[in-house]
């Protein structure tokens, strides 16, 4: 048996209960295995059996109390997975849904993805199964000021830096970082998406969505193709696929359709993000009430229980959830000959779905590269907190599609090296993993 196989086997037996874990560690294992017979030396130091390995998992009760005065009790998590090239890393989620496997796949993905940025920061997730959907200004407070009661004594500006993620936006940093503050009683960058009046970076709230679209258009351009004029979905309507739709627009895509987890808004004259920023943003809203906004003239039209993927597009943007787009949504991706699969959310097509996409030579840019733009700035962030000295909205601008492009060029090379042109499966995960595993080596067993 090779060393991957060995690994996966182990991996599979001891996390039985965890099938987002298990996906996630299989589709990074499968798609690096070709660099072990060149490379004994990672066998040598069981960088792998460290690597599947979490540094460390925190879970803990978080009890509050709702405007009815009734007792709640959610369960909250950090994962600490990797911080062989830097501190800690990674944003919080508060979903219904979150459980040790979907913080397990997230932390592990992290990893890859914080290396690939090029920046000195390791990989971590953490979250909630809080569902904030519908709950006041002071609840959402009450919950993350005791979500912090616990977490403050795991984190800190050089070992662990928490961000927002699904259900974590501005709001809640704040109210994060609030708590954070008077327990530890200083004033440091220990949560990035931080507000602009107490230390948070110009484009952080844009730059997922923006970084995204860089890269697209990196890829794009070296076919000599470009966004303009081309027809795009994207899916979700929160933080990374508002300022997608954005970018993407400024570039002259037309953004056909967006989702929620409810129904999707189509468009055929373009969507007007204008009324999806203050549904979402503003009125913390549902999707459909875009036709309210838009005026019975209007060409909008809302599907309600159909996958966003079955309208036609030429590029699709993945930017709401884990497995949203499965085999079937792939392959009618395929039949509507869709030539561009550029993922802002985080593991958001299945690993079937990623074979078909592959199948039919579509250009396939996975989420770990695609989305490195949030984190990346996050990391910009931590250093003009850090040097009391805050950049221009063009300086992180221009940095941040800096790293974007880079990343590009460091995946295309690495796949080419390998002889898998334009898998960037491969090429982001060779490249994510090789500076993860060397750093592990120099730092020796631990
Ligand atoms: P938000 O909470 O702002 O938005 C999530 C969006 O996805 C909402 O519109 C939500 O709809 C929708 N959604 C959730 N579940 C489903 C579903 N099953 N089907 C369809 N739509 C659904 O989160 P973000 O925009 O911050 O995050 C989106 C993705 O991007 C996640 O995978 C996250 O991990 C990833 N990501 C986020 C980064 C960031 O900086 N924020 C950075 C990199 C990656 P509803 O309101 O109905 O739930
Ligand atoms: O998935 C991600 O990269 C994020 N949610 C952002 C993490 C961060 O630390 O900015």
């Amino acid at each position: 048996m090779s060393y991957v196989e060995d690994i996966l086997n182990d991996v599979k037996e001891k996390n039985q209960d965890q099938p987002e874990f298990i996906q996630a560690v299989n589709e990074i294992l499968n798609s690096i295995s070709v660099i072990f017979d060149e490379h004994k030396e990672f066998e040598e130091n069981g960088v792998l059996e460290r690597l599947v390995e979490p540094e460390r998992v925190i879970m803990f009760r978080v009890p509050w109390v709702d405007d009815s005065g009734k007792i709640n009790v959610n369960r909250g998590f950090r994962v600490q997975f990797n911080s062989a090239v830097g501190p800690y890393k990674g944003g919080l989620r508060f979903h219904p849904s979150v459980n040790i496997s979907i913080m397990k796949f997230l932390a592990f993905e992290q990893i890859f993805k914080n290396s690939l940025t090029g920046m000195s920061i390791g990989g971590a997730k953490g979250g909630s199964d809080f569902n904030p959907k519908g709950r006041s200004d002071g609840e959402v407070m009450r919950f993350c000021q005791s979500f912090m009661n616990e977490l403050f004594r795991h984190i800190g500006p050089d070992t662990d830096i928490p961000a927002g993620d699904m259900g974590v936006g501005g709001r809640e940093v704040g109210y994060l970082f609030g708590q954070y503050k008077k327990l530890a009683d200083v004033h440091v960058a220990v949560l990035t998406g931080a507000g602009l009046e107490y230390g948070g970076s110009l484009v952080r709230k844009e730059a997922t969505g923006y970084g995204l679209i860089y890269i697209l258009e990196e890829a794009l351009k070296s076919r000599e193709d470009t966004i303009k004029g081309k027809d795009i979905v994207v899916s979700g309507s929160g933080n990374v696929a508002i300022y997608a739709a954005q970018k993407a627009q400024k570039y002259g895509g037309n953004v056909l359709a967006m989702c929620d987890s409810e129904g999707y808004i189509y468009d055929k004259n373009g969507i007007d993000l204008s009324i999806v920023k203050e549904i979402k943003e503003v009125k913390r809203g549902r999707i459909k009430e875009y036709l309210d906004y838009s005026g019975k003239k209007s060409s909008a039209e809302y599907i309600q229980g159909e996958k966003i993927w079955n309208v036609p597009c030429e590029i699709a943007l993945p930017c709401a959830t884990q497995n949203e787009l499965d085999v079937n949504s792939a392959k009618i991706l395929a039949k509507n000959k869709t030539k561009y699969v550029a993922e802002g959310a985080n593991m958001p097509s299945t690993n079937e779905a990623v074979d078909v996409f592959l199948k039919n030579k579509m250009i396939y840019l996975p989420g770990k590269a695609a989305n490195a733009g949030g984190v990346a700035t996050s990391a910009f962030e931590m250093a003009q907190r850090s040097s009391r000295i805050a950049w221009t909205f063009k300086e992180v601008d221009e940095k941040l599609k800096r790293i974007m492009i880079n990343i590009y060029k460091n995946i295309d090379a690495v796949s080419k090296y390998y002889g898998y042109e334009n898998n960037y499966v491969v090429g982001a995960n060779i490249t994510g993993f090789l500076k993860v595993a060397n750093a592990m080596i120099s730092q020796g067993i631990v």
